[in-house]
């Protein structure tokens, strides 16, 4: 809006106006997620709207964008009855509920049956009421006959819209519209931080959050929580040009809703089961959780005819994941020393089974992790599992207490030298500094034995510590005098493995300097860093010579890391290692190819994802670097391939979605065998 334009109008025609614009382009942001303005220029017209209003109050609407907050604070939430009731929905917890819940549906509609699949936000359901096109009431769903009047909080979620757009006229004079009031994520662990920061009680999840922000008599508390919102149903069947719950949802985007877009169209149930089992793990992918999947029959006709049951509509159901939450209790705590000498509390539960597994442990991070959850030996815990990480505790059950808990005190003496512990200060973690402590030679050597290490097969944890009871090795140098002999002696060790993990520990001699300097466990050293600097140097000895200035030329080397590399090789103890290992025959250079490989990667961008059975995934990506390409983690346009090997998930489904080519592990290393793409 030009100046001149402004100047020519009325007071009231400008405030309109600014309404208008602000509408629409919330409209666009939230149900369009196309923006046309930034957030500085939408902020910009909001405070020339609320100029205009607090000299003019007369011109305030309710439904102003300046009004998202203007409720006063309630002294109670007054009780509404819904129109027409907010149904449940029937649960099914396999492949075999959903065949069922087809089959009584195909057979009472005598036909095929077309099913839109949504996913099934884990927020809570209210019902909002819009009349001649502005929200007039929004109401929690309560027990789907009675719920609350939320009105003034709702009106602050800035996705739902205060007024429909224009081209909503399809829309009858009054009619309900039900959807999920939700945290994301971020939102959610970010107001936790706040929380903890303030020593405030935590949320146990987002779904708590979002419930708790919208359950607050004073609408200022929730304005200043990040709460979203996706429609999901109309509330009567109204007059609406469509046939499709489908097409329902693409009306309710039009008028302005956030409605989700992953919902998909389905001609039968064996697709719909493989839509929901993709989410198993694709689900962590989403910046909001979800508990499920929602089938739904998409011809509206049908979805009268089947009809509902007392509460449950016969034309829907939802599809449940696993819980991946339970209660157990913690029976003791226990202390872990890592490599490094840092003392890991860790919880023993009482063995629960989660999400397809038995769960007996979870990590309590350190001192202040214990002290913030105030976790107590013998409390009953909520345990989080997800994926491939530690279990956690969520939070404890402080109302299960019988007081015969026992409050945890980190050990001042290291659990498996007795030496003191050391907490320095701006540190969260307790370190055990003894450098002669049993538990950092243990951690140490199965560090450097490890995949991406030495990679020595077949030298379990259990074998390291068996091999430093019986005094046969003390350093990861005494590995390369071990005998088949003098392994076989050892008890559960026969003379065929014992053969092969001398083989093995030999044959890791070549691993060179890249995988040798990552094995030492020199702090901050990992992998990546290991490699750069068996690159820059091409020689051990040559690395340890290099003094701070000349390492941070070196690109992605920073002066932590570079410290940490001279101090490392500054150490005599460490100096006699390294003679150890050169002795043992230890190959101390980079190795460097023969012939160079052809670079037939070149620019190539590669993403590994399953179980690769040959090579696996650290080693096929170093074969892709040699031959010029690179391996990433994420799977996007740019990416040239996926290579997906067993079991491969989300990933694999992404590369799908986008037309990224997808190799088998066969075709992948018939590539690496011909130098042909
Ligand atoms: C979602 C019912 C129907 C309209 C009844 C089919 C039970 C909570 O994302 N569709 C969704 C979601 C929830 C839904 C329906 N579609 N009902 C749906 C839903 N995409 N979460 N729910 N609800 C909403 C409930 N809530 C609390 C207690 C008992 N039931």
């Amino acid at each position: 809006m030009s100046d001149r334009q402004v100047q020519t109008q009325t007071v009231e025609q400008e405030a309109a106006a600014l309404r208008m614009l602000l509408h629409r382009y919330n409209y666009e942001y939230y149900a369009l997620d196309a923006p046309s303005v930034s957030d500085a220029e939408f902020d910009r017209l909001l405070r020339c709207l609320k100029e205009i209003e607090e000299n003019h109050p007369d011109l305030v609407t309710p439904d102003s964008p300046t009004q998202r907050v203007g409720g006063q604070p309630l002294a109670a939430f007054d009780k509404v009855t819904h129109a027409a009731p907010l149904l449940s929905l029937g649960n099914a917890f396999s492949a075999g509920e959903l065949r069922a819940f087809d089959n009584r549906v195909r057979s009472a509609a005598g036909r095929a049956v077309e099913y839109v699949v949504e996913l099934k936000i884990d927020g809570l359901a209210v019902n909002l009421i819009y009349q001649s096109g502005r929200l007039s009431r929004a109401a929690t769903r309560g027990d789907g006959e009675v719920g609350e009047d939320v009105t003034s909080n709702v009106k602050t979620i800035r996705s739902i819209p205060l007024v429909l757009q224009d081209d909503a006229n399809a829309f009858p004079a009054s009619f309900e519209v039900r959807g999920e009031v939700f945290m994301p994520k971020p939102a959610f662990e970010r107001l936790n931080r706040e929380r903890a920061e303030k020593g405030e009680p935590l949320f146990a999840n987002p779904r708590n959050a979002a419930a708790g922000s919208l359950r607050q008599l004073d609408p200022k508390i929730t304005a200043g929580r990040t709460l979203d919102f996706f429609a999901y149903a109309l509330g009567q069947r109204q007059a609406l040009p469509v046939q499709t719950h489908a097409e329902v949802l693409e009306e309710l985007a039009r008028a302005g809703f956030h409605t989700n877009r992953k919902h998909r169209v389905f001609q039968d149930i064996e697709a719909v089961i493989s839509y929901c089992a993709s989410w198993a793990d694709k689900r962590r992918e989403l910046d909001y959780e979800i508990d499920g999947l929602v089938i739904k029959v998409n011809d509206l006709r049908l979805q009268e005819e089947l009809g509902n049951t007392a509460k449950e509509p016969r034309w829907a159901i939802a599809w449940k994941f696993p819980a991946e939450q339970a209660v157990t209790v913690v029976e003791d705590i226990f202390i872990g020393v890592g490599r490094t000498g840092v003392l890991t509390p860790t919880a023993i539960l009482r063995p629960v089974f989660v999400a397809g597994s038995t769960v007996s442990r979870a990590t309590l991070h350190n001192e202040d992790f214990i002290r913030e959850k105030d976790v107590r030996i013998g409390d009953t815990v909520i345990i989080h599992k997800a994926g491939e990480v530690i279990p956690e505790v969520v939070s404890v059950l402080a109302e299960k207490r019988t007081g015969a808990e026992t409050e945890f005190i980190m050990p001042s003496e290291c659990p498996e030298c007795g030496k003191s512990v050391v907490r320095k200060a701006g540190e969260a973690a307790h370190r055990c500094v003894n450098p002669a402590c049993p538990a950092m030679a243990r951690e140490g050597l199965i560090h450097f034995v490890s995949r991406d290490a030495m990679n020595i097969d077949g030298l379990g944890p259990s074998i390291i510590e068996t091999l430093l009871d019986a005094g046969l090795i003390a350093d990861a140098a005494d590995l390369y005098k071990l005998s088949v002999a003098g392994l076989a002696e050892l008890e559960r060790m026969g003379e065929k493995s014992a053969g092969n993990l001398v083989q093995a520990i030999q044959a890791s001699k070549e691993a060179g300097l890249a995988r040798l300097l990552f094995a030492l466990g020199i702090r901050f050293v990992g992998a990546k860093v290991a490699g750069t600097l068996a690159k820059a140097y091409g020689q051990i000895d040559a690395v340890a010579a290099a003094a701070m200035d000349e390492l941070v030329q070196i690109p992605d080397i920073g002066p932590r890391i570079a410290e940490s590399v001279v101090g490392y090789f500054a150490d005599p103890e460490h100096l006699q290692l390294i003679e150890k290992l050169r002795q043992a025959g230890v190959r101390l250079e980079e190795i460097k190819p023969d012939t160079p490989l052809a670079q037939i990667f070149a620019g190539k961008t590669f993403v590994l994802t399953g179980t690769l059975e040959t090579l696996g995934r650290s080693e096929a990506a170093a074969e892709i670097e040699k031959r010029g390409g690179k391996a990433s983690s994420s799977v996007s346009k740019k990416t040239d391939f996926v290579v997906a090997g067993a079991e491969a998930g989300s990933k694999l489904t992404k590369a799908q979605e986008l037309g990224v080519p997808v190799l088998t592990e066969t075709e992948f290393l018939a590539m690496l065998e011909t130098n042909v793409i």
